[in-house]
């Protein structure tokens, strides 16, 4: 297939389009550093440096992969959109472009309007793309678990059927985000649900949990194909942050009193996920919506796991309950149904002792660029 990734640099997409590539698919790969760019204005490093895309995507030719093709500019820019679009005709679009952090999104004005701003424009953009270029492209939309907060009943894939009043009807499962950046895919989700009605699209909508993890089965070749590990409040997410205070012996920052559940996977998982979808596209006219995580875990499940891990390769692990700085329920229900992936073929890469000390040693390799002030800088979300 000839498949599109907008937001190829990123954590998840870059994997991906090296996945993909590796797989038989023509890639292209398209991103304006806006991920890069939001963190030195925050004046945060991450854990290594790595290439720009242009050059990962030479050196992943020259130590072996198939081509990824990069194309460098803002999505918001409907002249670069034309050109995107008309560099192949595409089966699929891929869609990360998205500003991906939610502390991030609730730091101030500027960055809330930069993550409304950024996030619908493109969204709209990459719609508006397919309709004028490829109307039968498969579109392939990162979502988020966190749409639909953490309401007290189960949580459907997607749909939910309500009786009211001796009538019936299917409708989206009711989303109350808990971030701004959050309440961005939940209007993204609103927008393509819009024009799959008005214009046919076929879409699919990947709800998706945190994700942790490093190495792929393309990236151990080349220390320089490796994905983006942050581990700062912004933009590292909870495990690959945990992993990172282990090593840098700083308490693990578990945000009050920890029983914030989540559906957590490895990043191999988003990679076979997004891979499926693709190989079992939605219908036109058709928005299909799965939950894209594996299992479920407390904050203090992840960090009670980290501890012992470190206990192997002979760190001594504190964890810290911290006065949380975002507004969210630390105890509640959590029961997200997510089998229509499973359905499909995924085959799930649990969370194991191993795979947390190969992270751990990794991380280890770099401790000499850990930055502890960065790892927690209190940004109050109310
Ligand atoms: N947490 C801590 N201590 C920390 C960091 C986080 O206790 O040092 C807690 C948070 O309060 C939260 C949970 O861990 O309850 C997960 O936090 P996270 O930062 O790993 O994840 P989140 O901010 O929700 O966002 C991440 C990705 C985002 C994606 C989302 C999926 O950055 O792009 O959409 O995971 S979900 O959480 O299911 O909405």
């Amino acid at each position: 297939m000839k498949i599109l990734i907008l937001g190829g640099d990123g954590y998840l997409g870059w994997p991906t389009a090296m996945n993909l590539a590796q797989h038989g698919h023509e890639v292209v790969a398209v991103d304006n550093y806006l991920r890069r760019d939001m963190a030195r204005n925050e004046d945060i490093e991450p854990l290594y440096d790595l290439p720009n895309l242009t050059e990962r995507c030479r050196i992943w030719e020259e130590t072996g992969g198939k081509p990824i093709t990069p194309m460098i500019g803002n999505l918001r820019d409907w002249t670069f959109v034309e050109k995107v679009f008309q560099a192949a005709s595409f089966d699929a679009v891929i869609h990360y472009a998205e500003q991906p952090s939610a502390p991030y999104s609730m730091l101030n004005r500027q960055a809330a309007m930069l993550t409304i701003s950024n996030n619908l424009e493109v969204t709209a953009n990459c719609i508006f793309g397919v309709r004028e270029f490829c109307p039968d492209a498969h579109v392939i939309k990162l979502g988020t678990m966190g749409e639909y907060g953490t309401p007290d009943i189960d949580i459907e894939e997607g749909w939910i059927t309500i009786d009211h009043n001796g009538r019936s009807d299917k409708f989206l499962y009711p989303r109350q985000a808990g971030s701004l950046y959050h309440t961005t895919k939940v209007m993204d989700t609103d927008l393509l649900w819009y024009y799959v009605r008005m214009w046919d699209l076929r879409v699919t909508d990947l709800m998706q949990g945190p994700v942790y993890g490093i190495f792929t089965d393309e990236n151990r070749r080349d220390e320089r194909l490796l994905p983006h590990f942050a581990y700062d409040e912004l933009f590292g997410t909870v495990v690959n942050r945990f992993i990172t205070q282990a090593v840098a012996s700083y308490p693990l920052t578990v945000y009050g009193k920890g029983g914030q559940t989540r559906g957590y996977l490895d990043l191999r998982d988003t990679l076979q996920c997004v891979r499926l979808s693709l190989e079992s596209p939605a219908d036109k006219g058709e928005l299909r919506i799965f939950n894209q995580f594996v299992e479920t875990f407390s904050v203090n499940e992840l960090a009670d796991r980290v501890q012992q891990a470190g206990k192997r390769v002979g760190l001594d692990v504190k964890i810290e309950n911290l006065e949380n700085p975002r507004k969210e329920k630390e105890e509640h229900y959590y029961n997200p149904k997510h089998t229509g992936l499973l359905e499909l073929g995924l085959k799930p890469h649990y969370m194991s002792e191993d795979m947390l000390v190969e992270m751990l040693e990794k991380v280890k390799k770099h401790a000499g660029n850990i930055d502890k002030h960065k790892i927690f800088r209190n940004t109050k979300w109310a």
